[in-house]
């Protein structure tokens, strides 16, 4: 029991393990909000859980620097990043709500109400929202309130008050429990264990439930077995193998052709859209004649057409690791715009995706020739669903952000004066045609060498205008031409390799450039990927010992 000096101090500021208990309530408030959440989600769609709600409100409301950055610095994590930033804020605020609601009851309404409401508006706030997506964050603000009033000790009225007056101030811990206020005043003397217990047994509820829902919502939203279940119609016109002088055997080059598994993943999903291709559609429509809409099994019934292509993509640094290499297998796009009949004065062919990104690709780029598809298959296989499964659009040339929806669901044929797409309201280049690149694989970055003849190679780039030469040089020397590989395509890199006669000790500087099709040499001005695509030659240093 308190004696009287820890009573004075108790009323003033709580002992420690008050306020540490308290600082439980409202973790365990928090936990149950995120855990009933995502287990509504499970039942409304995975991308209303109201985490993932703000943490895509975050991505689309964030600053193109701020997207550059953490793109730069977290790359793939990217995602993982920001819900641990988010699980992390909403610990702490969590943290302040318990004590806070403890001393004005009315907060313990009152904030969860606001984490509501902020999930609820990020929700709806989707370019693809229902209105039930604003049920899952209600819910959880719903269940926070109802664990606070659980585990807050209640205020009763003093035995002698009036029951609808206002609630007299009951000072904690005023000594040995009476017999007829026994509950209440047991409650607030022993804060600490009763209440950290129960908040202990929210928490690991929430944890039961957040798993639960999140199983439930996989289970409900799995398109692996419609996936595993597809098979490929064989292409109209097969493309040869790729020539095997095409690929050089130097170990540490990239390969020519990417491992899907390890093919670049760029975008803004927070949650994988999961499309059934049984559900999937697509409409072309807009300013065309024919306003058309496909089913799975119509595109699958199209002549499909093979393209060995290099996707790459603007947020990649000069020598940066966002571009990858595959065959892909699609239904060509300029037959289907032609039977919808596109209408004079359109310019941008404007892709949707399932999870309402917008990508614009000027249709001149569409239509002059070169191999735009409607992507169904990578290397072979079902596109995965990080890659867009089961339709995205490719068209070589053009970087992944104005060429490449996955997810899609949508063409409207448009104008650029018409219509921003999503990265172009953020600034970038509306047209974002693919800069002539260049990087050195082997030796990697700050490798030790041995003096003597050096293996010099990498991969060179200007998709569809396409690589006529590399050339390399050692600590600003002469520029000398790199062999090539053989030549598998303008849509396709071009690996090379070069040897560096007699490197002698010490810590050298190898640079690289390429030269287009047009006979245009790589730009030397180091530009940042913001707003064009970077520009700059790779270089590596190296030691030879
Ligand atoms: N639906 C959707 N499609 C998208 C994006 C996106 O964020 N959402 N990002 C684009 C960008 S910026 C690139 S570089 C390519 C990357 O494709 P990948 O992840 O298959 O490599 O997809 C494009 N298509
Ligand atoms: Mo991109």
């Amino acid at each position: 029991m308190s004696n009287d000096v820890t009573t004075v101090r108790a009323r003033r500021r709580p002992p420690a393990r008050v306020l540490l208990a308290r600082i439980a309530y409202g973790i365990a408030a928090a936990c149950a909000a995120v855990a009933v959440g995502e287990a509504a989600a499970a039942f409304v769609r995975p991308q209303a859980a109201p985490v993932v709600a703000i943490g895509s409100a975050a991505i689309d409301l964030a600053p193109t620097p701020v997207k550059e950055w953490a793109v730069r610095s977290f790359g793939t994590s990217d995602k993982t990043v920001l819900l641990t930033g988010i699980y992390t804020t909403t610990g702490l605020l969590a943290a302040a709500l318990g004590p806070l609601a403890a001393r004005r009851r009315a907060a313990a309404t009152v904030l969860p109400a606001a984490f509501g409401a902020l999930g609820a508006w990020a929700a709806l706030a989707r370019p693809d929202a229902r209105p039930t997506d604003a049920l899952p964050s209600a819910a959880a603000a719903l269940a926070a309130v109802a664990v606070l009033l659980l585990l807050l000790p209640h205020r009763r009225p003093h035995p002698t008050a009036r029951p609808s007056g206002p609630e007299p101030q009951r000072p904690t811990g005023t000594g040995a429990p009476g017999p007829t206020d026994a509950p209440a005043a047991a409650v607030d003397a022993h804060p600490g264990r009763r209440g950290v217990l129960t908040a202990g047994a929210v928490i690991a509820l929430s944890a039961g439930v957040a798993s639960g829902g999140r199983y439930l919502s996989e289970r409900r939203n799995d398109v692996s077995a419609a996936r595993a279940a597809l098979t490929l119609p064989p292409p109209a016109r097969p493309l040869p193998p790729p020539a095997s002088p095409a690929a050089l055997p130097i170990p540490g080059l990239a390969p020519l052709r990417t491992p899907v598994g390890d093919f670049y993943r760029v975008d803004t999903a927070l949650t994988l859209p999961r499309i059934d291709p049984h559900d999937w559609t697509l409409r072309i429509h807009g300013m065309v004649d024919h306003p058309v809409e496909l089913s799975f099994a119509d595109l699958l019934a199209l002549p499909l057409e093979e393209l060995d292509h290099t996707l790459s993509c603007v947020s990649s640094e000069v020598g940066g690791p966002y571009v990858g290499t595959t065959r892909w297998l699609g239904a060509p796009l300029p037959a289907l715009l032609r039977r919808a009949g596109v209408r004079a004065g359109a310019d941008q062919l404007l892709g949707r995706s399932q999870d309402g990104m917008t990508i614009g690709t000027p249709l001149e780029c569409v239509l002059d020739g070169r191999t735009a598809l409607l992507a169904v298959a990578m290397d072979g296989a079902p596109l995965p669903v990080a890659h867009g499964f089961p339709c995205r659009s490719v068209v070589p040339g053009l970087y992944g952000y104005t060429s490449a929806t996955k997810w899609l669901v949508d063409l409207e044929v448009t104008t650029f004066a018409a219509r921003d797409p999503y990265w172009v309201q953020r600034g970038w280049d509306r047209t974002g045609e693919v800069r002539t690149a260049s990087r050195i694989d082997v030796p990697a970055a700050f490798a030790r060498v041995q003096a003597g003849d050096v293996t010099v190679a990498g991969t060179a780039w200007a998709t569809h205008r396409g690589v006529a030469a590399v050339e390399v040089r050692v600590d600003g020397g002469p520029w000398q031409e790199a062999a090539l590989a053989a030549d598998a395509g303008p849509d396709m890199w071009r690996q090379w390799h070069h040897t560096w006669r007699s490197a002698t000790p010490g810590t050298h500087r190898l640079e690289v450039r390429a030269t287009d099709a047009a006979g245009a040499v790589q730009d030397e001005t180091r530009r940042p990927p913001f707003p064009s695509g970077a520009t700059g030659w790779h270089s590596t240093v190296v030691t030879v010992h």
